[in-house]
């Protein structure tokens, strides 16, 4: 590929304990192996001051105002819009484990305002492709223990499902709905597919803005 293109923008959404991290991880696996440069990210990024205190809020060792965590949520994307854009206008493709449509689904979910919660994601960087992992709801509650940071409970995961299905249909042109529930292997396959036709796609187009 030539210096002036640049990399995909590529997103997986969906539910807690729904296969995110391993399917980000195989589609950066494949895309290396391809001579695809590619970088994973994670949001929320907890590294910097407001990642801190947004794992002191999902590690229950800090309360916050929902309007407020949900605020901290978003700027925790925008302190990185500038890194973002950066690396991919060097041609790096980004596959990034959750990104706003995570901060409307969950604030949402709490009883927040969809329009509300939306709001401030206006003006970042849009990506050009959302994997939504999702799996049928019987095999959400079907999916035992979920973990102890704050959102992991079953009744509020089905919640939040519902805003993702929501946001999905509005979204459709660039929202690719997989079923969650086939082998990780298979579901991988649906991914590459998409994924490595979409990096050559979008290489030479313009980054566009969530609005
Ligand atoms: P991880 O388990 O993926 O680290 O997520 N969340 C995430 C929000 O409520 N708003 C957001 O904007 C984002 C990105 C989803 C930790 C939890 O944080 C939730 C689960």
């Amino acid at each position: 590929m030539s210096l002036e293109n640049r990399g995909a923008f590529i997103v997986f959404e969906g539910c807690d304990r729904i296969g995110k991290t391993t399917q980000c991880r195989l589609l950066v696996e494949l895309l290396k192996s391809r001579d695809i440069p590619v970088l994973p990210m994670h949001f929320p990024e907890r590294s910097s001051h407001i990642g801190q205190v947004i794992n002191s809020y999902l590690t229950n060792s800090k309360d916050l105002p929902d309007e407020v965590i949900h605020l901290m949520f978003s700027a925790n994307r925008w302190e990185h819009m500038n890194q973002i854009k950066q690396k991919l206008l060097e041609g790096n493709t980004l596959v990034v484990d959750r990104y706003s449509y995570s901060g409307v689904a969950y604030s949402a979910a709490k009883g927040l305002d969809f329009d509300w919660c939306y709001a401030p994601e206006r003006g970042l960087l849009k990506p050009d492709a959302v994997f939504y992992l999702r799996a049928p709801a019987d095999d959400l509650t079907n999916r035992g223990e979920y973990g102890k940071e704050r959102y992991e409970k079953v009744e509020f995961q089905g919640r939040v499902a519902k805003v993702f299905d929501q946001i999905c249909a509005k979204e459709a042109n660039y929202w690719h709905q997989l079923d969650a529930s086939q082998s990780a292997e298979d579901l991988h396959a649906q991914v590459a597919d998409i994924a490595v036709k979409l990096v050559h796609r979008v290489a030479t187009q313009d980054l566009d803005k969530l609005y």
